[in-house]
C-alpha cells in the first residue's frame, strides 16, 4: 500500500519533480490524505460499488452545479449522457476558480478542489452557502473514482480545462482562450470499471427521474435533459431531450405525483418560510389522499439542501409536530378537541403526501447510508415555519379543515380499533401458553377434530384420562361446582377458580372480548354424572356459557356427553342405557326372552371402567353426543334449565336430551 502511495505521487504533483528512492516524508503522508483512500476503500465514501454508488456520482456532481442555482448564481443546468458512457453536468454559475491556491501556490483552486479530500467547503470559500454535495464527501470522489474527469470553466472571460484519470492530473489546468459569452462548469466523466466492474453504467430512467427531480427543488430554475439515443433501452421510456422547468416548485412536483388522486382538500397546502438570514428555509407541499400512492398508503419526500433525505430526520419531526399540533388546535377552536385527543403524528401522516425540502448551513446527516437528517435545530425550524401558515390554511377554509380533521380522527379510531383487537388476541395467545395444571390436553396443537371434555370431579377426570384419545381428546376435571352466574357478579365470576381454569383451557375470553377464533378445541363437551348433581353442574354450565360465551353455543360446539346409567347384560350381550325409559326400551326390545338379565346402576363416571367410558361415551365412532341447542323463541331460563337438566323428573331430562340431540353415532346397543 506505501508502495502504491508512492507511486501515485509521481503523477499527482504534477510540476514537482519526483525522486523515486524517497524515504517516508511529509510528502509522502500528504499523498495518503489525497484521494488514495477513496480508490482503496469507495464504500466508506460513497456506501458501496453497486449501482446506487454509480448513481451517487451524478447525484455528487449535479449537487455542486445546484449549489450554485440555489445561490442564485445559476439559472440552468444541463445534464448530457453520452454514447460512450460519459456523464456530463454544466450550469451557468460562477465557475469554479481557477487562480492558484492560497496554500498550494503551484496548484490552481480547481485542481486541488479536484484532488484533495473534503476540500469542497473549507477551500471554496463555499461554507457560507448551503450546499448539498454527497454529504459533504465533494466532487473529488467522484474523480477518484472516475477513469476519466474532465472540467471545463468558463470564467474570467476565458475557457479553461483540466483532465484527470482515477484522480490523477492527466496535465495541468489549461487555457483554452478568450470567451465572452459563458460562465459556468462542466463536469465530464465515466465511472471507472476497476471500481464499479466492467459491467457498470449509468441507468437513463435513473438519471432522468434524478434529473427532473431536481428541477422541482428550485423553481424557475432550467435543467436540460439530453441523452444518446444509443444509451436508452428499447422498453425505456426516457425522452432523447427535454427540458424541466417548474415555477410551482413542489405543489407541481405533488400535483404531478397526486395525479387523478381524489385528496381530502380541494387545494393542496404549500408554503415556504420568509427568507430569514442566519438561518435557513423551508418550502413543504402536502396533500392527503386516501387512495394511497402506489403501492403505499403515503409518499414522503423530504430533501436537505436538494439532497434526497429517504430516512427523513429532523426536518421530518418538524413538520409532523406542526402538522399534529395544528390540527389540535383547530380541532380545540372548532369544538372537536375531545374527539381529537387520540390524533397522533403517524395518524395525521397517514396516507399523506408530503415533499419537504429545506435549506440549512451545516448540513449533518446520520445512519448507515447517511441518508437521515441529524441538525437537532432544524425540527425547530420546519415547526416554526409551517405552523403558522398550516394555521391560517386552516381557517381560511373550515369545511375543507373539518373534513381534513375528520379524517384524521377516522385514521386514529381505526388504528385504535386495530390495536384492541391485537391485544385480545395476544392476550389469549400468552393464555394458551398458561394452561391449568389440572388439564389434560391433547397433543394435536391445530383444533381441528379436538375435543375438551369437561367432567365432573377428579375420579371420573381419571377415568377420562385413561379412556380418552391422547392426540384430539383434552380432559379438564372441575372440583366441585361452579358458580352460579344468575348470581354473581361478573367480577366474582372472573375471579372464580374454577370459571378460570375454564377460560384458560378454551384459550376464550368472556363476554364481548370472546372470540371463537380463539378456542383451542372445536368442540366442548360437558360430561357429568348422569344423575342430579351431574345434571346440575351441567345445567350451571351451560347457563355459563348461555351468560359469557354465547357464541360457543350459537356455533353448534357445545355439547353434553351422554354416559350411560345402567349396564344390562344377558349372556353374552350388554347394552347401556341413559335413563330408566331406555333401560325399559333396551329390555323390552333387544333382550330376548331367554336368559337371565343382569342390570347393574353406575354410580358415577368414575366408577365406569375406562374401557366402559370409552365406548359408551367417549369414543366418536360408538358414543352420542348431545348439541346443546338454544330455542330462540321458547327459550328456557336457566332455572327452567336447570329444573329440566337437574333431573328431580328425569323425564324432563331425558326429553329434553331428546329433543337436542344429534346423534353423531348411534352406539350398539
Ligand atoms: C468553489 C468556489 C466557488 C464556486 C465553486 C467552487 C463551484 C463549484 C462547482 C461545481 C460545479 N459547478 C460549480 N460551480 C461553482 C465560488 C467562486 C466565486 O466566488 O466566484
Amino acid at each position: 500500500m506505501f508502495m502504491a502511495a508512492l507511486e501515485k505521487k509521481d503523477l499527482f504533483e504534477t510540476d514537482v519533480p519526483v525522486n523515486r528512492g524517497d524515504e517516508y516524508s511529509a510528502r509522502d503522508i500528504q499523498v495518503l490524505e489525497g484521494l488514495e483512500p477513496i480508490r482503496l476503500r469507495p464504500g466508506m465514501y460513497i456506501g458501496g460499488t453497486d449501482d446506487r454508488a454509480v448513481h451517487h456520482l451524478f447525484a455528487e456532481v449535479i449537487d455542486n452545479s445546484m449549489d450554485e442555482a440555489v445561490a442564485g448564481h445559476a439559472s440552468r443546468i444541463e445534464v448530457e449522457l453520452e454514447a460512450d458512457g460519459f456523464l456530463s453536468v454544466t450550469d451557468n454559475g460562477r465557475g469554479i476558480p481557477v487562480d492558484p491556491h492560497p496554500k498550494y501556490p503551484k496548484k490552481s483552486a480547481l485542481e486541488v478542489i479536484m484532488t484533495e479530500l473534503h476540500s469542497g467547503g473549507k477551500f471554496s470559500g463555499k461554507a457560507y452557502e448551503t450546499s448539498g454535495g454527497l454529504h459533504g464527501v465533494g466532487v473529488s470522489v467522484v474523480n477518484a473514482l472516475s477513469d476519466m474527469l474532465e472540467v471545463e470553466v468558463a470564467r474570467n472571460k476565458n475557457l479553461y480545462s483540466m483532465k484527470f484519470s482515477q484522480g490523477t492530473p492527466l496535465g495541468r489546468l489549461e487555457n483554452i482562450g478568450p470567451i465572452n459569452n459563458r460562465r459556468g462548469t462542466k463536469v465530464r466523466f465515466r465511472p471507472d470499471p476497476e471500481i464499479f466492474g466492467p459491467k457498470a453504467k449509468f441507468k437513463p430512467a435513473r438519471l432522468f427521474r434524478m434529473t427532473r427531480a431536481k428541477a422541482y427543488l428550485q423553481p424557475g430554475l432550467e435543467i436540460f435533459w439530453k441523452c444518446d439515443p444509443g444509451t436508452v433501452e428499447e422498453l425505456d421510456t426516457v425522452p432523447h431531450e427535454a427540458v424541466f422547468q417548474f415555477p410551482g416548485g413542489l405543489s407541481d412536483f405533488l400535483k404531478e405525483t397526486l395525479g387523478s388522486n381524489i385528496t381530502i382538500t380541494p387545494d393542496v397546502f404549500a408554503g415556504r418560510s420568509k427568507k430569514e438570514r442566519g438561518d435557513g428555509r423551508v418550502e413543504w407541499a402536502i396533500a392527503w389522499s386516501p387512495q394511497g400512492f402506489g403501492e403505499a398508503d403515503s409518499l414522503i419526500r423530504s430533501y436537505c439542501n436538494t439532497v434526497p433525505t429517504p430516512d427523513g430526520g429532523t426536518h421530518e419531526q418538524g413538520l409532523r409536530a406542526a402538522l399534529t399540533k395544528g390540527l389540535r388546535a383547530y380541532a380545540d377552536i372548532s369544538g372537536m378537541g375531545r374527539k381529537a385527543s387520540v390524533i397522533t403524528p403517524d395518524d395525521v401522516m397517514h396516507s399523506v403526501g408530503v415533499l419537504l425540502s429545506v435549506f440549512i448551513f451545516n448540513p449533518e446527516f446520520q445512519g448507515q447510508t447517511k441518508d437521515r437528517l441529524f441538525n437537532t435545530e432544524v425540527a425547530r425550524l420546519v415547526e416554526n415555519a409551517v405552523r403558522d401558515p398550516f394555521d391560517h390554511w386552516l381557517a381560511s377554509s373550515p369545511k375543507d379543515a373539518t373534513r381534513l380533521l375528520e379524517y384524521v380522527i377516522g385514521t386514529a379510531n381505526e388504528r385504535l380499533r386495530r390495536k384492541k383487537a391485537r391485544d385480545v388476541k395476544r392476550k389469549s395467545a400468552t393464555k394458551k401458553l398458561r394452561l391449568p395444571g389440572k388439564l389434560a390436553d391433547c397433543s394435536r396443537k391445530d383444533p381441528t377434530d379436538t375435543e375438551l371434555f369437561i367432567v365432573e370431579g377428579d375420579s371420573a377426570g381419571g377415568s377420562a384420562k385413561q379412556a380418552r384419545n391422547r392426540e384430539t381428546q383434552a380432559v379438564l376435571p372441575l372440583r366441585g361446582k361452579i358458580l352460579n352466574v344468575e348470581s354473581a357478579s361478573m367480577d366474582k365470576i372472573s375471579r372464580n377458580a374454577e370459571i378460570n381454569d375454564l377460560m384458560m383451557a378454551l384459550g376464550a375470553e368472556l363476554g364481548k372480548k370472546f372470540d371463537l377464533e380463539d378456542l383451542r378445541y372445536e368442540h366442548i363437551i360437558i360430561m357429568t354424572d348422569a344423575d342430579v348433581d351431574g345434571a346440575h353442574i351441567a345445567a350451571l354450565l351451560i347457563a355459563f356459557f348461555y351468560r359469557y360465551m354465547p357464541g360457543l353455543i350459537d356455533s353448534g360446539r357445545l355439547y353434553m356427553a351422554m354416559p350411560p346409567l345402567y349396564k344390562i347384560t344377558q349372556e353374552a350381550r350388554t347394552a347401556y342405557a341413559i335413563d330408566d325409559a331406555h333401560k325399559d326400551d333396551i329390555i323390552a326390545n333387544v333382550m330376548t326372552g331367554r336368559g337371565k338379565i343382569d342390570i347393574s346402576r353406575f354410580k358415577g363416571l368414575g366408577e365406569m371402567m375406562a374401557k366402559q367410558l370409552k365406548d359408551t361415551t367417549m369414543n366418536p365412532d360408538t358414543r352420542k353426543l348431545a348439541r346443546i341447542t338454544i330455542d330462540d323463541e321458547n327459550l328456557p331460563t336457566t332455572e327452567a334449565l336447570v329444573e329440566t337438566l337437574m333431573g328431580k323428573r328425569a323425564d324432563l331430562r331425558y326429553r329434553y336430551i331428546q329433543d337436542h340431540a344429534q346423534f353423531v353415532k348411534t352406539i350398539d346397543i
